[in-house]
């Protein structure tokens, strides 16, 4: 591990909103008196009936409640939409750059207020009203962002599905939330390729049933397939509805949105996040963390199908009164400079991605990014997965120019904005860790037991009490909330990864600790793929690991066992993969497939893991204790395919 320290440049310590001392002072207050400090946070937003309470929160077993300004209405979109009109109403608050180079717009605060407030009324007009599920199938267009703050000014509740998932997992969580309306596009456009957007739509419905409403938004103008009564043109939506929409005053406590997140067991859960406590946490860590003025540019490269989108390219910066650019294509088309183009093109101060993109543009070479300038370039901020030292050097000296501090901010779905991150003006760095904890964030490392370790150690992270911005419940399934996250350390909350704290107090998250793969920055459940994969009529048993991967961080290591009679093959492999990404996308598909006779075994039948896990990574040596499975020789036996393979 680095151990490099870079130490905040003075002119940042002097211009930040928060500097060392102050990060002291503050963090020191916000864990002694966390009313007192988010009573006078929480005022950051507009309130239509302001608060007098603050924090309401029980982690206890068996009564999980977490309730934030309880008392507290306000409405979401007024936040983010209309109180910058007066003071910003020309001011760009969407800067949107296309797939190609040549599309981009310009969207001011007062547009936007009439695209949301056209699309509220429109919304309406199909009968949505306060407490409906609102699926979003849509590309990186503005749209998108109309679209979630439509559902927010009528109390609608969104789910926004990523455009790279199947019609099947869009049909899972459409029904998962019981959604009546999909607003959705004919195609999408990605690094010059279309995506069905509106045929997957049409596909999940088949299976989902209960929609009866079919927003369409026009991006290729292709001929798509159209069901009449249920399918509205977005574009005659819009310009019939009236732009004047009142929004409706929500409770602090009101669901704001669900999305579906990858766990380690079963289906993807429904995420809930509620209205006030969110918005104050998103809009206070944007602020904060990328230290935000009035005037910068702010870009994070994030599709809005993901919880960064929705945090920091859309709720954050608006309620911020930002200028937020989206982006619609993918960092090599046409060329791997397309970033550092957008840079420069916008003059982009604030750069937010994730280290997958980082480590495949480095593997491209440096010079796609000195041909651009970048010197409107002040910060960069990584998200999504532990970034590799080399990958932080490479982005803070190529990239950055060894000018630009680099903020890398851990958090999750779960926990709504950032947790545990430098603010650029107060923490000095140390590449490869996210550094400290966010005012109010009181993290923890446990071992198996439970057991508080304290000073430099490793163990589990968990988080000892809450913050404004923590999911509420899974959708519909509280039980399983509590079972998730406060069953296995009671009384704190556990996020599923493992982190190194070293001696000066610094958090280095070291990856999941449970099921969950991630690839390229995406979360995705082994049990999800492996599901998938014996669905298929040649496979008997399936085992998914991850694997380390230079570009993606992990890839995903399949383990098949095939029907017997069923020869395994290099065309079975293809068409497994291809199985696979129709069934979940394409963010699922295997990278390697294990053609395995066997599968290690405890006496009891679990598959165990630990040691597929080993294998995958050619640890052939660690494997531990072997002695407790049922037929210790498939283990010799899965390692003489992994070498043979090679
Ligand atoms: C925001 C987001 C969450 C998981 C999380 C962890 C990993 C995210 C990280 C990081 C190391 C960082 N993760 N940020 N690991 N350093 N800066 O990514 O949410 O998709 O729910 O993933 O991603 O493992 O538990 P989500």
């Amino acid at each position: 591990m680095s151990e490099k320290l870079h130490t905040v440049p003075a002119e940042w310590a002097k211009r930040a909103h928060v500097d060392a001392a102050k990060y002291d002072a503050d963090y020191a207050r916000s864990i002694q008196d966390p009313d007192g400090f988010w009573g006078e946070v929480g005022k950051r937003v507009d309130w239509i009936t302001p608060y007098t309470k603050v924090k309401n929160v029980s982690y206890a077993p068996g009564n999980v409640s977490i309730k934030w300004y309880e008392d507290g209405a306000l409405n979401v979109s007024a936040n983010c939409v209309d109180r910058h009109l007066a003071t910003r109403g020309d001011q760009v608050a969407i800067l949107w750059e296309g797939d190609d180079p040549k599309d981009s717009k310009a969207i001011t605060y007062r547009e936007l207020h009439e695209q949301v407030g056209r699309l509220a009324n429109a919304l309406k007009s199909r009968g949505v009203k306060k407490g409906d599920r609102v699926t979003i199938y849509l590309p990186m267009i503005p749209e998108a962002a109309y679209a979630m703050l439509a559902c927010a000014r009528i109390g609608a509740v969104h789910s926004i599905v990523f455009g790279g998932f199947s019609p099947d997992s869009l049909a899972g969580r459409i029904e998962g939330c019981e959604s009546k309306v999909v607003i959705t596009a004919d195609e999408g456009l990605r690094g010059g390729r279309k995506v069905p957007l509106k045929a997957n739509t049409d596909a999940a419905i088949a299976k989902a049933g209960g929609v009866d409403t079919v927003f369409v938004v026009t991006r290729t103008g292709a001929d798509v397939a159209w069901t009449e009564g249920r399918d509205v043109r977005y574009e005659d939506a819009v310009a019939e509805a009236s732009p004047d929409c009142e929004p409706e005053a929500m409770n602090a406590e009101d669901p704001l949105f669900i999305l579906y997140t990858s766990g380690s067991t079963g289906k993807p859960k429904g995420v809930l996040h509620t209205t006030g406590g969110y918005l104050v946490y998103a809009s206070y860590t944007h602020q904060l963390i990328f230290d935000y003025h009035d005037g910068d540019i702010y870009w994070c490269t994030a599709d809005v199908g993901w919880v960064t989108g929705h945090s920091y390219i859309v709720y954050g910066p608006l309620a911020n009164g930002a200028t937020t650019l989206m982006f619609e294509g993918v960092p090599n088309y046409p060329s791997s400079s397309r970033f550092w183009e957008v840079v420069d093109k916008h003059k982009v101060n604030i750069f937010y991605t994730a280290p997958t993109a980082i480590r495949a543009l480095m593997s491209g070479g440096e010079e796609a990014v000195k041909k651009t300038s970048r010197e409107s370039l002040r910060l960069l901020g990584s998200v999504g997965e532990p970034i590799n030292p080399e990958a932080w050097e490479w982005y803070y000296r190529v990239v950055g120019d060894s000018r630009c501090p680099i903020v890398d901010t851990w958090w999750q779905t779960e926990t709504g904005g950032i947790l545990i991150t430098p603010l650029p003006g107060a923490t000095d760095l140390k590449p490869g860790s996210a550094t400290k904890p966010f005012f109010g964030v009181r993290p923890e490392l446990v071992d198996a037991e439970g057991k508080v370790l304290e000073g430099a150690a490793e163990g589990n992270l968990v988080i000892a009490d809450s913050w404004p911005g923590q999911m509420r419940t899974v959708y519909g399934d509280h039980k399983r909330f509590e079972e998730t996250y406060f069953s296995t350390y009671p009384n704190k909350y556990f996020t599923g990864d493992g982190c190194r704290r070293d001696a000066d107090g610094y958090y280095w998250i070291t990856g999941r600790v449970d099921d969950v793969i991630n690839v390229s920055g995406h979360r995705m459940g082994t049990a999800e793929v492996e599901s998938s994969l014996v669905a298929h009529e040649k496979v008997s048993e399936a085992a998914v690991v991850g694997y380390p991967h230079d570009i993606k961080g992990q890839g995903i290591y399949a383990y098949v066992t095939l029907m017997s009679g069923v020869e395994g093959d290099d065309a079975l492999r293809k068409e497994l993969i291809a199985w696979v990404r129709k069934d979940i996308g394409p963010i699922a598909a295997p990278d390697l497939i294990q053609f395995a006779p066997g599968l290690p075994k405890t006496r009891s039948g679990k598959i165990m893991r630990r040691i597929l896990r080993k294998i995958a990574e050619d640890e052939f040596g660690a494997l531990g204790d072997t002695s407790t499975l049922a037929d210790p020789g498939v283990v010799d036996d899965l390692i003489d395919h992994r070498q043979n393979k090679k």
